[in-house]
Protein backbone atom coordinates (compact mmCIF):
# COMPACT_ATOMS: atom_id res chain seq x y z
CA UNK A 1 0.00 0.00 0.00
CA UNK A 2 1.05 3.89 -0.98
CA UNK A 3 0.58 6.94 0.66
CA UNK A 4 1.50 10.47 1.26
CA UNK A 5 2.17 11.65 4.23
CA UNK A 6 -0.28 14.88 4.81
CA UNK A 7 0.94 15.49 8.57
CA UNK A 8 3.70 14.18 10.53
CA UNK A 9 3.58 14.93 15.03
CA UNK A 10 6.47 12.98 15.70
CA UNK A 11 4.79 9.19 16.66
CA UNK A 12 1.64 9.99 14.56
CA UNK A 13 1.49 10.63 10.68
CA UNK A 14 -1.89 10.89 8.65
CA UNK A 15 -1.43 9.46 5.27
CA UNK A 16 -3.70 9.82 1.91
CA UNK A 17 -4.07 7.08 0.64
CA UNK A 18 -4.27 6.43 -3.40
CA UNK A 19 -7.91 6.38 -2.63
CA UNK A 20 -7.92 9.71 -1.17
CA UNK A 21 -8.70 8.10 2.04
CA UNK A 22 -6.45 9.73 5.09
CA UNK A 23 -5.60 7.50 8.18
CA UNK A 24 -2.96 7.36 11.07
CA UNK A 25 -0.11 5.47 10.78
CA UNK A 26 2.66 5.04 12.87
CA UNK A 27 6.58 3.90 12.34
CA UNK A 28 7.26 0.54 13.19
CA UNK A 29 10.83 -0.82 13.73
CA UNK A 30 14.00 0.66 12.07
CA UNK A 31 12.90 2.07 9.01
CA UNK A 32 15.67 2.55 6.44
CA UNK A 33 17.56 5.90 6.57
CA UNK A 34 17.89 8.90 4.63
CA UNK A 35 20.82 10.00 3.33
CA UNK A 36 19.99 13.21 5.39
CA UNK A 37 20.69 13.87 9.27
CA UNK A 38 17.31 15.25 10.37
CA UNK A 39 15.82 15.24 14.01
CA UNK A 40 12.36 13.79 12.05
CA UNK A 41 12.67 10.95 9.75
CA UNK A 42 9.29 11.18 8.01
CA UNK A 43 8.10 14.10 6.54
CA UNK A 44 4.88 15.81 5.14
CA UNK A 45 5.36 15.53 1.31
CA UNK A 46 6.88 12.16 1.98
CA UNK A 47 5.83 8.80 -0.49
CA UNK A 48 5.70 6.04 1.68
CA UNK A 49 4.94 2.29 2.09
CA UNK A 50 2.80 0.81 4.29
CA UNK A 51 1.41 -2.25 5.80
CA UNK A 52 -1.83 -2.83 7.58
CA UNK A 53 -1.49 -5.45 10.90
CA UNK A 54 -3.49 -5.93 13.93
CA UNK A 55 -6.06 -2.72 12.20
CA UNK A 56 -2.85 -0.43 12.36
CA UNK A 57 -1.03 1.07 9.82
CA UNK A 58 2.55 1.34 9.86
CA UNK A 59 4.88 3.11 7.83
CA UNK A 60 7.73 0.35 6.22
CA UNK A 61 9.17 2.38 4.02
CA UNK A 62 9.75 5.60 2.64
CA UNK A 63 10.55 6.42 -0.89
CA UNK A 64 13.64 8.63 -2.53
CA UNK A 65 12.90 12.29 -2.07
CA UNK A 66 12.79 14.45 -5.38
CA UNK A 67 13.49 17.46 -3.21
CA UNK A 68 13.36 19.00 0.15
CA UNK A 69 13.30 21.71 2.27
CA UNK A 70 15.35 21.92 5.34
CA UNK A 71 15.92 24.11 8.18
CA UNK A 72 18.51 23.96 10.95
CA UNK A 73 17.22 22.46 14.42
CA UNK A 74 18.18 25.61 16.25
CA UNK A 75 21.22 27.98 15.65
CA UNK A 76 24.17 26.12 17.05
CA UNK A 77 22.90 22.52 15.85
CA UNK A 78 24.35 20.72 13.23
CA UNK A 79 21.05 18.66 12.86
CA UNK A 80 18.29 19.54 10.61
CA UNK A 81 14.94 19.69 10.35
CA UNK A 82 13.35 18.93 7.57
CA UNK A 83 9.94 20.88 6.99
CA UNK A 84 8.48 18.92 3.70
CA UNK A 85 9.35 16.96 0.74
CA UNK A 86 8.55 16.63 -2.87
CA UNK A 87 7.72 19.82 -3.60
CA UNK A 88 6.77 20.73 -7.43
CA UNK A 89 6.32 24.01 -7.23
CA UNK A 90 6.58 26.47 -4.10
CA UNK A 91 5.02 30.01 -3.83
CA UNK A 92 6.19 32.97 -1.64
CA UNK A 93 3.18 35.05 -0.44
CA UNK A 94 4.42 38.43 0.17
CA UNK A 95 2.59 41.77 0.82
CA UNK A 96 3.61 45.57 -0.33
CA UNK A 97 2.46 46.40 3.43
CA UNK A 98 0.17 45.55 6.34
CA UNK A 99 2.31 44.13 6.47
CA UNK A 100 5.30 44.52 4.68
CA UNK A 101 7.55 41.54 3.97
CA UNK A 102 11.33 42.46 3.71
CA UNK A 103 13.31 41.97 0.82
CA UNK A 104 15.79 40.48 2.98
CA UNK A 105 13.53 37.67 3.84
CA UNK A 106 12.13 37.71 -0.01
CA UNK A 107 15.90 37.30 -1.24
CA UNK A 108 16.46 34.57 1.27
CA UNK A 109 13.58 32.47 0.53
CA UNK A 110 13.81 32.68 -3.25
CA UNK A 111 17.59 31.66 -2.86
CA UNK A 112 16.82 28.99 -0.65
CA UNK A 113 14.24 27.31 -3.18
CA UNK A 114 17.10 27.16 -5.86
CA UNK A 115 19.66 25.58 -3.48
CA UNK A 116 17.03 22.94 -3.28
CA UNK A 117 16.21 22.91 -6.81
CA UNK A 118 11.98 24.06 -6.21
CA UNK A 119 10.72 25.84 -8.45
CA UNK A 120 9.41 29.51 -7.10
CA UNK A 121 7.28 31.69 -8.23
CA UNK A 122 5.88 35.01 -5.82
CA UNK A 123 2.73 35.82 -4.75
CA UNK A 124 2.47 39.47 -4.18
CA UNK A 125 -1.18 39.48 -2.02
CA UNK A 126 -3.14 42.68 -1.30
CA UNK A 127 -3.32 44.73 -4.76
CA UNK A 128 -6.43 46.38 -3.07
CA UNK A 129 -3.81 48.26 -0.74
CA UNK A 130 -3.22 51.54 -2.37
CA UNK A 131 -1.20 53.98 -0.14
CA UNK A 132 1.55 55.85 -1.01
CA UNK A 133 3.65 53.47 0.65
CA UNK A 134 2.16 50.23 -0.52
CA UNK A 135 2.53 51.51 -4.21
CA UNK A 136 5.75 52.40 -4.25
CA UNK A 137 6.91 49.13 -2.94
CA UNK A 138 4.70 46.95 -5.05
CA UNK A 139 6.33 48.95 -8.58
CA UNK A 140 9.93 48.08 -7.35
CA UNK A 141 9.02 44.12 -6.33
CA UNK A 142 7.23 44.30 -9.80
CA UNK A 143 10.14 45.70 -11.99
CA UNK A 144 12.93 43.89 -10.23
CA UNK A 145 11.57 40.00 -9.56
CA UNK A 146 10.56 39.95 -13.21
CA UNK A 147 14.13 41.22 -14.67
CA UNK A 148 15.89 38.67 -12.64
CA UNK A 149 13.48 35.93 -14.03
CA UNK A 150 11.17 35.46 -11.27
CA UNK A 151 7.25 34.88 -12.26
CA UNK A 152 5.61 37.66 -9.36
CA UNK A 153 1.70 38.06 -9.92
CA UNK A 154 0.01 41.10 -8.71
CA UNK A 155 -3.34 39.53 -6.70
CA UNK A 156 -5.84 39.92 -3.93
CA UNK A 157 -6.83 36.65 -2.39
CA UNK A 158 -9.94 38.54 -1.58
CA UNK A 159 -10.84 38.66 -5.45
CA UNK A 160 -12.30 35.72 -6.93
CA UNK A 161 -11.10 35.80 -10.47
CA UNK A 162 -7.05 36.28 -8.74
CA UNK A 163 -8.05 32.86 -6.96
CA UNK A 164 -9.19 31.21 -10.02
CA UNK A 165 -5.87 31.72 -11.65
CA UNK A 166 -4.05 30.48 -8.72
CA UNK A 167 -6.28 27.70 -8.62
CA UNK A 168 -5.06 26.79 -12.39
CA UNK A 169 -1.34 27.58 -11.26
CA UNK A 170 -1.38 25.13 -8.60
CA UNK A 171 -3.91 22.34 -10.14
CA UNK A 172 -2.49 18.63 -9.76
CA UNK A 173 0.96 19.95 -7.84
CA UNK A 174 2.20 19.62 -4.74
CA UNK A 175 2.98 23.20 -3.60
CA UNK A 176 4.32 24.71 -0.88
CA UNK A 177 3.37 27.95 0.66
CA UNK A 178 5.30 30.26 3.04
CA UNK A 179 5.22 33.58 4.12
CA UNK A 180 5.19 35.77 6.99
CA UNK A 181 2.23 35.88 9.18
CA UNK A 182 -0.49 38.36 8.18
CA UNK A 183 0.45 37.90 4.14
CA UNK A 184 -2.57 35.99 3.40
CA UNK A 185 -1.87 33.00 3.71
CA UNK A 186 -5.37 31.15 5.81
CA UNK A 187 -7.05 33.65 3.43
CA UNK A 188 -5.81 31.51 -0.25
CA UNK A 189 -6.00 28.37 1.33
CA UNK A 190 -9.73 28.97 2.36
CA UNK A 191 -10.37 29.90 -1.06
CA UNK A 192 -8.88 27.51 -2.54
CA UNK A 193 -9.83 24.79 -0.29
CA UNK A 194 -13.01 25.97 1.42
CA UNK A 195 -13.22 22.41 3.47
CA UNK A 196 -10.31 23.36 5.03
CA UNK A 197 -11.62 26.24 7.80
CA UNK A 198 -8.00 28.15 8.18
CA UNK A 199 -8.16 30.73 10.94
CA UNK A 200 -7.88 34.13 9.60
CA UNK A 201 -6.38 36.39 11.86
CA UNK A 202 -7.52 40.03 12.42
CA UNK A 203 -5.45 42.61 10.92
CA UNK A 204 -3.01 43.64 13.81
CA UNK A 205 0.40 45.11 14.51
CA UNK A 206 1.75 42.46 16.13
CA UNK A 207 2.61 40.13 13.00
CA UNK A 208 5.67 38.39 13.66
CA UNK A 209 5.58 38.48 17.35
CA UNK A 210 5.54 34.66 17.81
CA UNK A 211 1.83 34.26 17.89
CA UNK A 212 2.02 30.89 16.03
CA UNK A 213 3.75 28.16 18.42
CA UNK A 214 3.24 25.59 15.95
CA UNK A 215 6.12 24.11 13.67
CA UNK A 216 4.48 21.75 11.83
CA UNK A 217 3.66 21.34 8.01
CA UNK A 218 0.29 20.65 6.95
CA UNK A 219 -1.29 19.12 4.10
CA UNK A 220 -4.31 19.83 2.66
CA UNK A 221 -5.75 18.36 -1.17
CA UNK A 222 -8.00 20.24 -3.40
CA UNK A 223 -10.30 19.08 -5.86
CA UNK A 224 -8.26 20.04 -8.63
CA UNK A 225 -5.47 17.56 -7.63
CA UNK A 226 -3.55 20.10 -6.75
CA UNK A 227 -1.78 19.60 -2.90
CA UNK A 228 -1.37 22.25 -1.15
CA UNK A 229 1.28 22.31 2.22
CA UNK A 230 1.06 25.04 4.24
CA UNK A 231 4.06 25.70 6.93
CA UNK A 232 2.50 27.87 9.75
CA UNK A 233 4.84 29.53 12.35
CA UNK A 234 7.84 28.84 10.38
CA UNK A 235 9.86 31.97 9.02
CA UNK A 236 13.31 30.80 9.04
CA UNK A 237 13.94 28.22 6.24
CA UNK A 238 17.93 28.34 6.66
CA UNK A 239 20.45 27.25 3.78
CA UNK A 240 22.60 24.22 5.09
CA UNK A 241 25.21 22.38 3.84
CA UNK A 242 26.22 25.11 1.71
CA UNK A 243 29.78 26.23 0.80
CA UNK A 244 30.43 30.07 0.54
CA UNK A 245 31.20 30.31 -3.56
CA UNK A 246 27.85 28.18 -3.84
CA UNK A 247 26.05 31.04 -2.51
CA UNK A 248 25.91 33.13 -6.13
CA UNK A 249 24.70 30.56 -7.85
CA UNK A 250 21.38 30.81 -6.01
CA UNK A 251 21.21 34.24 -7.20
CA UNK A 252 20.18 33.83 -10.89
CA UNK A 253 21.42 36.94 -12.03
CA UNK A 254 24.65 36.26 -10.47
CA UNK A 255 24.68 32.93 -11.55
CA UNK A 256 24.54 34.20 -14.96
CA UNK A 257 27.93 36.15 -15.26
CA UNK A 258 29.75 34.02 -12.55
CA UNK A 259 32.07 33.01 -15.41
CA UNK A 260 33.63 35.76 -16.01
CA UNK A 261 34.74 36.67 -12.70
CA UNK A 262 38.69 36.52 -13.14
CA UNK A 263 38.88 33.87 -9.99
CA UNK A 264 36.44 30.49 -10.32
CA UNK A 265 36.73 30.80 -6.96
CA UNK A 266 35.51 34.30 -6.38
CA UNK A 267 32.98 35.79 -3.59
CA UNK A 268 32.41 38.47 -5.13
CA UNK A 269 33.44 40.82 -2.76
CA UNK A 270 37.25 42.40 -3.03
CA UNK A 271 38.74 40.19 -5.64
CA UNK A 272 40.05 41.97 -8.87
CA UNK A 273 38.21 41.56 -12.19
CA UNK A 274 34.75 40.70 -10.25
CA UNK A 275 32.00 40.62 -13.10
CA UNK A 276 29.21 40.68 -10.48
CA UNK A 277 30.82 43.75 -8.81
CA UNK A 278 31.11 45.42 -12.17
CA UNK A 279 27.37 44.75 -12.87
CA UNK A 280 26.83 46.02 -9.43
CA UNK A 281 28.32 49.86 -10.34
CA UNK A 282 26.65 49.46 -13.87
CA UNK A 283 23.16 49.10 -11.86
CA UNK A 284 22.45 45.72 -13.67
CA UNK A 285 22.64 43.62 -10.33
CA UNK A 286 20.48 45.51 -7.88
CA UNK A 287 22.45 47.41 -4.87
CA UNK A 288 19.72 45.68 -2.13
CA UNK A 289 20.13 41.95 -4.03
CA UNK A 290 24.02 42.02 -3.91
CA UNK A 291 23.17 43.37 0.22
CA UNK A 292 21.05 40.20 0.40
CA UNK A 293 23.76 38.14 -1.17
CA UNK A 294 26.47 39.37 1.17
CA UNK A 295 24.17 38.36 4.11
CA UNK A 296 23.75 35.12 3.41
CA UNK A 297 27.43 34.50 2.47
CA UNK A 298 28.12 36.13 5.84
CA UNK A 299 25.91 33.54 7.32
CA UNK A 300 27.05 30.83 5.64
CA UNK A 301 30.98 31.61 6.32
CA UNK A 302 30.20 32.11 10.06
N1 LIG B 1 -6.58 44.29 2.07
C1 LIG B 1 -6.40 42.98 1.95
N2 LIG B 1 -6.38 42.19 3.05
C2 LIG B 1 -6.20 40.87 2.87
C3 LIG B 1 -6.03 40.28 1.58
N3 LIG B 1 -5.84 38.96 1.76
C4 LIG B 1 -5.89 38.72 3.08
N4 LIG B 1 -6.13 39.87 3.77
C5 LIG B 1 -6.26 40.06 5.23
O1 LIG B 1 -4.99 39.93 5.86
C6 LIG B 1 -5.18 39.47 7.21
C7 LIG B 1 -4.27 38.26 7.48
O2 LIG B 1 -4.70 37.18 6.69
P1 LIG B 1 -4.38 35.65 7.06
O3 LIG B 1 -4.94 34.83 5.94
O4 LIG B 1 -4.79 35.31 8.42
O5 LIG B 1 -2.78 35.69 6.97
P2 LIG B 1 -1.73 34.55 7.40
O6 LIG B 1 -1.20 34.95 8.73
O7 LIG B 1 -0.66 34.63 6.34
O8 LIG B 1 -2.42 33.24 7.41
C8 LIG B 1 -6.66 39.13 7.34
O9 LIG B 1 -7.30 40.21 7.99
C9 LIG B 1 -7.13 39.02 5.89
O10 LIG B 1 -8.50 39.31 5.75
C10 LIG B 1 -6.07 41.14 0.43
O11 LIG B 1 -5.92 40.75 -0.73
N5 LIG B 1 -6.25 42.48 0.69
MG1 LIG C 1 -2.56 31.87 8.98
ZN1 LIG D 1 33.22 37.87 -8.75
Amino acid sequence: MQGIVSKSTGSWYKVILDSGVEIDARLRGKIRTLDIKSTNPVVVGDEVLLDFVEEEYSIREICDRKNCIVRKSNKLSKQFQIIAANIDHAFLIIAPANPHTPQGFIDRFLATAEAYQIPISILLNKKDLDSKKANSHRKMLMNLYPHIGYNIYNVSFLDTEDVSMIKNLVADKCVLLAGNSGVGKSTLINALLPDSNQKVSAISKSYNKGRHTTTFAQMFVGENGCRIIDTPGIKDFGMVNIEPNQVSHYFPEMQALLSQCKFSNCLHTEEPQCRIREALESGDISVTRYVNYLGILEEVNG
